[in-house]
């Protein structure tokens, strides 16, 4: 059952449930508007949830993150919560260093830093429970704004190679996290695209990492960079809103349109939007626009298919120049970086 389809069926039940006296399905922000077929929304969060995450040595050398033994990708599983939520994640180290996890843009007290200097991080075998808390906004006592903690982050190791985690994150120990604000629009599936260096999502260059949806889809992307380098973010026949979400929340959202984005080291962003709306189906590019980068192998693919499968004017190709055709360890990473909601 696609989206579509599981939209207008809450929707009928929504109101099946209030014609016979039932509490109404909460549909969020978008409640009061005359949408047809209004997209589903975050629900308030204040959930405490556990999870189980592993840093390990992958085949080709790399090391990942991942929530089952013998399943680490690059990047590691997305991490998705509601401002309010609590997660406790009981890490361990499968790898023979030193490795934690450090996070960004959540609470955090200094015990759950994921650094030698705190002596956060987890000795090759051990074990260690990171608690990471969630907050929605609201004013302080004195009147100011509080901000909430929604937002596009990330995780990532602090101690491997050196005390900023250098070595660790040079070899693939990072992963996103999304913090949802109570009614924000929910897509109908997430990609994340990691510029880490001159790789995206350390593939080997010119191995391009493609992600597939449907015209009509709401896609998510959470862009993240890591590195020496600076970076240019764009994607060929779609915009975006250059806020929180990505979105224009009305006609009178002052944020800027865009379909090309600056980012350095460490800096993370997301995006939504209609997979070929207005432009249709094919083989969308996306790539860095720094000339030399993509060049050298910054860009991939969004291969956005017609209701019946097809890609007009797409003959997958091997790239010239490219190197060994993609191994198994190499597509079971790339399918970590996509989310079906
Ligand atoms: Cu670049």
């Amino acid at each position: 059952m696609d989206r579509r389809t599981f939209s207008r069926r809450m929707l009928v039940g929504g109101a099946a449930a209030a014609a016979t006296g039932v509490t109404s399905l909460s549909l969020g922000a978008v409640e009061a508007s005359s949408a047809e077929n209004p997209p589903r929304t975050a629900p308030a969060g204040g959930v405490v949830r556990r999870l189980k995450m592993y840093a390990e040595k992958l085949a080709n050398g790399q090391l990942g993150y991942g929530f089952e033994k013998g399943k680490a990708s690059i990047p590691g599983p997305l991490i998705e919560l509601n401002e309010g939520d609590t997660v406790h994640i009981e890490f361990e180290n499968l790898t023979d260093v030193d490795a934690s996890l450090h996070v960004h843009g959540v609470d955090y007290d200094i015990a759950n830093d994921g650094t030698r200097m705190n002596k956060s991080h987890v000795e090759p075998g051990g074990t260690r429970t990171y608690t990471w808390r969630t907050h929605a906004p609201g004013r302080r006592k004195d009147g100011t704004w509080e901000p909430g903690s929604a937002g596009y982050w990330h995780y990532h190791d602090h101690v491997v190679g050196t005390d900023h985690g250098t070595g660790g994150i040079r070899k693939g120990l990072y992963g996103p996290v999304i913090v949802r604000r109570k009614g924000d629009i929910l897509p109908d599936k997430t990609f994340t695209i990691v510029f880490n260096d001159m790789t995206i999502n350390n593939k080997a260059e010119h191995n391009s990492t493609n992600f597939e949806a449907t015209v009509g889809d709401r896609l998510e992307v959470v862009m993240i960079t890591h590195g020496e380098y600076y970076h240019t973010f764009h994607i060929h026949g779609h915009r975006w809103a250059d806020n929180r979400t990505g979105i224009l929340t009305g006609p009178d959202d002052p944020s800027r349109v865009i379909d090309n984005k600056i980012c350095g080291p460490a800096d993370s962003f997301g995006l939504q939007f209609i997979a070929g709306e207005r432009v249709g189906a094919g083989a969308w590019m996306y790539h860095c626009h720094v000339q030399s980068h993509s060049d050298m192998g910054m860009a991939g693919l969004l291969l956005i298919k017609k209701p019946d499968g097809t890609i007009p004017g797409y003959e997958p190709h091997h790239v010239a120049g490219a190197s060994e055709p993609k191994n198994t360890e190499e597509k079971k990473a790339e399918g970590a970086a996509e989310h079906r909601h």
